[in-house]
């Protein structure tokens, strides 16, 4: 925030007038610069890559908004993707976007989607993009229809190599490769939360500029909170450890149950009162619903940096090494004390198996 002279005794007026015009102007382009405080190239590249995707979140935000307008806007394309769910036009149309939005930018050379088999190359971006783009297009797309809040969710790394045979094999790595990630709630105002490392940072759109202007920084993740966020649905999927704090939350007070159906909603509930989500395995997904380099990775490079934690139950999720591109991992991420309270669940149960088992072996 630019220091106003106080010598010059302004009107308490005119100084918050001047305040207000100061953070008016923070332009997420200008504030990735000021976060990094350098000029280096890798910091002017982030500025411009963020500004991309600044630009594809307010043309997917302009066609949400219509949606219910616009012919062809809204229901299922008919077609299933990789992940053998059923597509919505909204996915397709989002993730042409972030290709469109990407084309000319000159930096990244490959995008990677939740929606995409292989990852989408710009060759003529190849000889100097520095950067892959992964995203989800549209989180929360069963919300899409009923004009309920959805999200994009994204990650920046460095290209590591060539990528010759397209196998993308150096995405293959854990989330400490990622440089820069966040997600874009679609709700009521349009907002992008994003970190490149240092702190969490949340901008909303000003449709009357067409800016996304800074509106809270370095965000912290409460180290507790009420909210507990699953799909109850899934209860006699889960293993036994899940069930029990469910069952836990279920008998304490100060418990709340909150669940909209798109992780991005949920976690922007969480990032601002604490609190926990999970998207545990279940007996016929053991690896989860969710996208270890699309959701769970971004996410958790975030929620790290606004003080929480992100973890499959027995890993951090920022350690996980993907085995595939669409490889999903079980997501438990929040506050710190909620997460270990589940994982103490997890660990509780695993003890008590071996000790059953260790019983058994001796008989
Ligand atoms: P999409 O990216 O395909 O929308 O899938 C992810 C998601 O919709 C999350 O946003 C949400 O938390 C979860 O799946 C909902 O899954 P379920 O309907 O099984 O509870």
């Amino acid at each position: 925030m630019t220091e106003i002279d106080q010598s010059l005794d302004l009107d308490p007026s005119v100084l918050d007038h001047a305040y207000a015009l100061d953070r008016d102007c923070t332009t997420l382009s200008r504030h990735v610069l000021q976060q990094l405080q350098t000029a280096s190239a890798e910091a002017q590249d982030l500025s411009a890559l963020m500004n991309r995707i600044a630009l594809a979140a307010k043309l997917i935000a302009r066609r949400l908004t219509r949606a219910g307008l616009v012919e062809d806007a809204l229901g299922f394309t008919g077609r299933t993707n990789v992940q053998g769910e059923s597509v919505k036009k909204m996915d397709l149309y989002a993730n042409q976007v972030f290709i469109s939005a990407f084309e000319q930018s000159g930096l990244v050379c490959r995008l990677a989607s939740e929606e995409m088999d292989n990852p989408y190359y710009i060759p003529d971006n190849c000889a100097i993009g520095r950067y892959t783009l992964l995203y989800d297009p549209i989180d929360g797309s069963s919300n899409v229809d009923i004009n309920l809040n959805v999200g994009a969710i994204f990650a920046i790394r460095r290209q590591e190599g060539e990528d010759l045979d397209g196998s993308a094999q150096d995405l293959l790595q854990d989330g400490h490769k990622q440089i820069a990630a966040g997600y874009v709630l679609f709700g009521p105002s349009t907002m992008l939360i994003y970190s490149v490392g240092k702190g969490v940072h949340a901008f909303t759109l000003d449709p009357s500029l067409g800016e996304f202007i800074l509106s809270a920084e370095n965000i912290q993740i409460p180290e507790h909170g009420p909210v507990y966020s699953v799909n109850e649905g899934n209860f006699w999927q889960w293993d036994e450890s899940i069930r029990n704090y469910i069952r836990y939350v279920h008998r304490h007070e100060g418990y709340t149950a909150r669940y909209s159906g798109a992780l991005v909603g949920d976690i922007h509930r969480i990032l601002f009162q604490g609190g926990v989500f999970l998207y545990p395995g279940t007996v016929k997904k053991p690896e989860g619903k969710l996208r270890l380099l699309y959701e769970s990775a971004p996410l958790a490079f975030l929620v790290e940096q606004a003080g929480g934690r992100a973890s499959t139950g027995s890993q951090e999720i920022m350690a996980v090494v993907p085995e595939k591109l669409h490889a999903r991992t079980p997501l438990i991420i929040g506050s710190k004390e909620d997460v270990a309270l589940v994982e103490s669940f997890i660990q509780e149960h695993q003890r008590d198996h071996q000790e059953r088992t260790a019983l058994t072996s001796k008989d």
